[in-house]
């Protein structure tokens, strides 16, 4: 199947079944492809794509412009001005940034979650969800739901600093930030070479160093 919007701010609405879907979204195209059907939508300005049973995924990809992704465990989006790519559902989602300044902002869920950081790939998981984010110049990720969350970080090959004051706590790289607050243990990975530092402050969370750190 497949429909197309010339004008106008139009709304397209794909939807799974109980089988595995794969969703491939982006700002002027978007598909469900499953077992025996694949439904093409273009030029639409917004996309929702709903998933129920089966293991769903989710591949969004930015514009060469500016953009937000937005991501909690049931629901993420990635726009503009001029395009919204929405999934609900999804037990899997990754986001590619690709040009503009691109920004990634995730959430946890109430249960058990681990974010992820490693060299412009940021990722969040947690019971029945998985989020990646990937190439974004920042992100942005609160753990405010409860449980025990656990952020796991490796630096790059240049300088990094891992920095926290109070609750709130970030991640340089030369290439790219990460912010995160709320989460209950950190978890500094060093063995990439560079200088890394640890810059913290009346946090109140545990830091675990492994590898160099000054
Ligand atoms: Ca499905
Ligand atoms: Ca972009
Ligand atoms: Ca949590
Ligand atoms: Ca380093």
């Amino acid at each position: 199947m497949e429909a197309m919007s010339t004008s106008g701010k139009d709304l397209a609405t794909l939807r799974d079944t109980a089988g595995d879907e794969t969703y491939f979204a982006g700002p002027t195209q978007s598909r469900m492809v499953g077992s025996g059907f694949s439904n093409l939508v273009s030029g639409f300005f917004r996309v929702d794509a709903i998933a129920t049973d089966g293991y769903d995924f989710a591949l969004m990809n930015d514009s060469a412009g500016d953009d937000r992704f937005v991501a909690r465990p049931i629901s993420a989006y990635i726009r503009n001005d001029n395009f919204m790519i929405y999934g609900r559902g999804f037990d899997r989602v990754d986001a590619y940034a690709s040009g503009g300044n691109d920004v990634a902002q995730l959430f946890d869920s109430a249960g058990n979650d681990t974010l992820v950081v490693r060299n412009e790939f940021t990722k969040i998981s947690g019971m029945g969800y998985q989020i990646n984010a990937r190439n974004f110049e920042a992100t942005r990720t609160m753990s405010n739901l409860g449980g025990d969350d656990i952020v796991e970080f490796f630096d790059s090959s240049g300088n990094d600093t891992l920095g926290g004051q109070a609750n709130t706590d970030w991640f340089n790289t030369p290439a790219y930030h990460a912010y995160f607050t709320g989460f209950n243990t950190v978890k500094a990975r060093g063995f990439n070479g560079g200088i890394n530092r640890i810059k913290a402050t009346d946090v109140d969370y545990v830091i675990s160093t492994f590898g160099t750190w000054i």
